[in-house]
């Protein structure tokens, strides 16, 4: 661990002696356009003010203030080689990595044109496949652990370098639509605000860096404010240089950000030591915000006239427009001429922008799933092939749901070396001398479903992960945003709220925001459900409408084993990230046990399967309740000879209308059927749709049986009168069907 700090009597002005021709490996060339990138930045922000006083532009956030940080780690790190995820300041070091400032207006207008999202991100939502810059999203701190997996997936590239070739035979997947690029000694930079060192996630990232040694380099732009609140508000000490001093195995720069110089200088450190393989850096830089926070905020109802002509002070532009006249490296001429060039280049730019076309209205649903590979498709129908026998002649015995994830899991591994899995407790066991020395067995998953795979695959493609559910599912997304196809587990849904953010706000938004610049097809595996007699509150949710409410994620929910085989081969193979819902009551039940169905077996999204077919009543439903929805219906058929039709929806979204429609065409009569609480439930948008669309054909009201709408409850007397029972179910069908 080593830690820098200069002196807060500036480099610049230390270094004002004319004898060093080079100021910390800086040309004077370099430090011209450095001058050149810092100016530009600052005149796009004024450009950009006037033009949304003049309703030209819809939004405007500057980087003002924050133009020599971001100008130098532009110079210290490799554009195009190096991975960045900037945030909403950092317009100065997009500039140094090769944005134009055409482009910057383009998406200030919202132009169909605006290579970062086509109109449909803010201004300074900076996204450049091309350059490694990273589509940036608007939540403070969401970045930081992507950029964590993006590290992470980088180091994995490098030591599995075989894994980033897209197979050239054998069926489709996701590999042949992601060209995958790394280099050995890759850099990931990040930043974030001094405010946004106050998110958790921040903490989480840090702690997964430090873990793995990771090559990131965190900067801190410490403008002393977030909005209206004061650094000493926001971090305890008002330091964050001495509250993250702890960290193992970091780096550590605290430098005056509104100098180039000295900020190139502790970049070129913190780079040195990343590319060193040494672990990650952190840059805490002191900058100034002279504009308010946005132009939504007045920043002299909360800050006086004294303090921010000291800021005024230490304005970046004109201290360094100072210090090459200083230093003789340009005179007044040659400082206007500057000036003059850029000034007319964006005035062109402007002009161009404004005659930019918008976005097609039409447009508005492309790009939220793959447009290369369609999970609804024929490519993921491929037949069951079944050994009828084993090795030594015996009959296969039908295996549990546990079973087959596990085997599927094993052969997709085995088929592609893309595929990473982590989580809490998945790994046999992290301590590996164990296992060497037989010492232990391993463990494998709470429910043992990733058992074996870590001593048949190796540390590095299974592994446990901090206990931080963010950190899971952002670090996912870092890496699958490079390339890989984490398949990652969330030990129980009751635990997935802690990465809701990167569920909602990152993981689903990424194709759709950067207009298909950027993909992240992952797969999140999680434990759900209740009906466990003693699970409670907090081992028993369900909320898989809360996942299928947002665009951008599949989401599924198989109901037996070979359903689980197919569909999670299917979403380790597809091109769109999925949440993959897995039920803890059914993976060892014995209703729904399969022989399994080969390395190939797949089901495509969207295809419900009808469980038994009727003609008197259709019930819907998914998960759990199938095997009790079956039950009640047989009872029914036996009792009162009513043919039940049960269609199993398994793919959540997409969903199977035509079944449902074919369905009712033939019965005339609905139920939706799902335990989850009853109240703004999945079952109540599908019911909502029957109302709409299959009017007509009703010869009796859409009806629900679902949990109570409270929680679910220890003691198992309370349980069953809270989840939908077999009875509930047999009750509803009976009534409906003599309507
Ligand atoms: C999760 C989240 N909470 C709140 C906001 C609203 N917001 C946008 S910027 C900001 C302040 C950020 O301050 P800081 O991290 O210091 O960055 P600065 O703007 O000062 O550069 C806030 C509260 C947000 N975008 N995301
Ligand atoms: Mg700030």
């Amino acid at each position: 661990m080593a830690t820098s700090k200069t002196d807060p009597k500036l480099a610049l002005a230390a270094n004002g002696a004319k004898k060093s021709r080079f100021y910390e490996g800086l040309t004077r060339e370099q430090l011209i356009q450095a001058y050149r990138f810092m100016y530009t930045s600052r005149r796009i922000d004024d450009r950009e003010i006037l033009l949304k006083r003049q309703q030209k532009i819809f939004f405007q956030m500057s980087g003002a203030g924050h133009e020599a940080v971001g100008v130098a780690a532009g110079l210290a790190l490799k554009t195009g080689y190096d991975w960045f995820y900037p945030y909403y300041r950092d317009r100065a070091l997009c500039l140094a990595l090769g944005v134009q400032p055409y482009q910057m207006f383009l998406q200030g207008v919202g132009a169909a044109d605006d290579p970062s999202s086509g109109g449909r991100q803010m201004p300074s939502h900076w996204s450049y496949p091309a350059l490694h810059i990273v589509t940036q999203s608007s939540p403070t701190g969401s970045q930081i652990l992507q950029a964590v997996g993006c590290a992470d997936g980088g180091r994995y590239l490098s030591h599995h370098p075989s894994a980033a070739q897209a197979p050239t035979s054998g069926s489709p997947d996701y590999r042949q639509f992601k060209s995958v690029s790394f280099q050995n000694d890759e850099i990931t930079y990040v930043s974030l605000g001094d405010g946004t060192s106050s998110e958790g996630e921040f903490w989480e990232a840090m702690n997964t860096a430090a873990l793995g040694k990771l090559p990131v380099i965190f900067c801190v732009e410490d403008n002393g404010y977030a909005i209206s609140v004061p650094v000493e508000v926001q971090t305890a000490g008002g330091s964050i240089s001495r509250l993250v001093s702890g960290f193992p195995n970091f780096h550590f720069e605290e430098v005056d950000g509104t100098d180039p110089v000295a900020s190139y200088a502790a970049f070129r450190r913190a780079a040195k030591y990343c590319r060193a393989g040494h672990g990650p850096a952190f840059v805490h830089a002191h900058v100034i915000r002279p504009y308010s926070h946005s132009l939504s905020d007045d920043e002299r109802l909360y800050r006086p006239e004294s303090e921010r002509e000291r800021d005024a002070q230490r304005d970046p532009v004109t201290r360094t427009q100072m210090f090459l006249l200083r230093e003789g490296i340009l005179d007044d001429k040659g400082i206007n001429q500057l000036e003059k060039e850029v000034e007319a280049e964006l005035q062109a730019a402007v002009d161009r922008a404004l005659e930019a076309l918008p976005p097609a209205p039409e447009s508005v649903m492309q790009h939220l799933y793959s447009p290369d590979m369609d999970v609804t498709s024929s490519v993921f129908d491929t037949p069951a092939i079944v050994a009828e026998s084993s090795s030594d002649g015996k009959k296969v015995a039908p295996k549990t749901m546990a079973d087959l994830i596990t085997a599927t899991l094993r052969d997709e591994m085995k088929r592609d070396e893309r595929i990473v899995i982590f989580g809490e407790d998945v790994a046999d066991c992290s301590r590996e001398e164990y296992l060497t020395h037989k010492l232990v067995k391993g463990k494998g998953g709470v429910f043992k479903l990733t058992f074996g795979l870590q001593c048949e695959f190796g540390n590095d493609r299974v592994f446990n992960s901090p206990l931080a559910e963010a950190a899971i599912v952002g670090r996912a997304t870092g890496m699958a945003t490079r390339g890989l196809k984490p398949v990652v587990e969330i030990q129980f849904f009751d635990y997935i709220w802690p990465a809701m953010m990167q569920l909602k706000d990152e993981l689903p938004t990424i194709r759709w925001r950067s207009n298909n610049g950027f993909s992240a097809p992952c797969v999140i595996r999680v434990a759900i459900g209740g009906y466990l007699t003693g699970g409670a509150i907090y081992h028993s949710q369900c909320g898989e409408s809360i996942f299928t409410h947002i665009p951008g994620l599949r989401v599924v929910f198989p109901s037996n084993a070979l359903d689980a085989a197919g569909l999670l081969r299917t979403a380790v193979r597809c091109d769109d990230p999925v949440l993959f819902l897995e039920h803890k009551r059914l993976y060892r039940e014995s209703y729904g046990r399969a022989a399994y169905p080969g390395p190939d077996y797949m089901i495509p999204f969207g295809k419900a399967k009808v469980v038994q077919a009727g003609t008197d009543l259709t019930v819907i439903s998914y998960g759990a309740v199938i095997p009790r929805a079956l039950q009640a219906a047989q009872k029914l058929e036996r009792e009162q000879g009513v043919k039940v039709e049960l269609i199993d929806l398994r793919s959540l979204n997409p969903f199977d209308w035509d079944t449902i429609a074919a369905s009712i065409a033939k019965t005339n009569r609905a139920l939706v059927a799902y335990e989850d609480t009853l109240s703004w439930g999945y079952g109540a948008e599908i019911a909502a749709r029957i109302a709409d669309q299959l009017f007509d054909q009703l010869d009796a009201p859409v009806r629900r049986v679902a949990a109570k709408d409270t929680f679910v409850a220890y003691q198992p007397i309370l349980e069953d009168a809270i989840l939908p029972q077999p009875n509930d179910l047999y009750l509803a069908m009976r009534d409906l069907a003599s309507y």
